[in-house]
């Protein structure tokens, strides 16, 4: 049996730019997710080196710091049976142009920084990403 656990996705700039973010959020309904909580922000530089932290060694950070703080995104905790990979499958594959038919980046975009969306790839990510996100925030 899988386990109900909570996830973390965060539609990016271009997703929100695109006005993708009720097609995004619900895709994730209509599978069976429940919302936990939505935030609409703007990341400032260290919130998103924090937020990406697993990345800070690789040569494409600064590229991912500069994108991510380029405009509003939107983060959405989402809990369901076997969130965390689930969500990935619907995510799709990093790179968008390669990302199958049916999946989010699939379907909406050919970019690869610029790939629409973010999601957990596992429960400690969520933990840390979420405490990167919201902060202190009420929710
Ligand atoms: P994913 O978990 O699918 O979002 O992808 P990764 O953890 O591999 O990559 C994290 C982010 O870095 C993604 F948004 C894609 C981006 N990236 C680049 O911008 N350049 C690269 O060469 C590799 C990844």
């Amino acid at each position: 049996m899988s386990a109900v656990e909570d996830t973390l996705i965060v539609v990016k700039p271009d997703g929100v730019k695109r006005g993708l973010v009720g097609e995004i959020i619900g895709r994730f309904e209509r599978k069976g997710f429940a919302v936990k909580r939505v935030q609409m922000l703007t990341m400032s530089k260290p919130q998103a080196e924090e937020f990406y932290s697993v990345h800070n060694a690789k040569p494409f950070f600064g590229e991912l710091v500069s994108f991510i703080t380029s405009g509003p995104v939107v983060g959405v905790v989402m809990s369901g049976r076997d969130a965390v990979a689930t969500v990935r499958r619907m995510v799709g594959a990093t790179k968008s142009w390669e990302a199958a038919a049916g999946t989010i980046r699939g379907d909406f975009g050919l970019g690869l920084t610029d790939n629409c969306i973010h999601a957990s790839d596992s429960t400690e990510s969520f933990t840390k990403e979420s405490a990167a996100f919201f902060g202190k925030t009420l929710g």
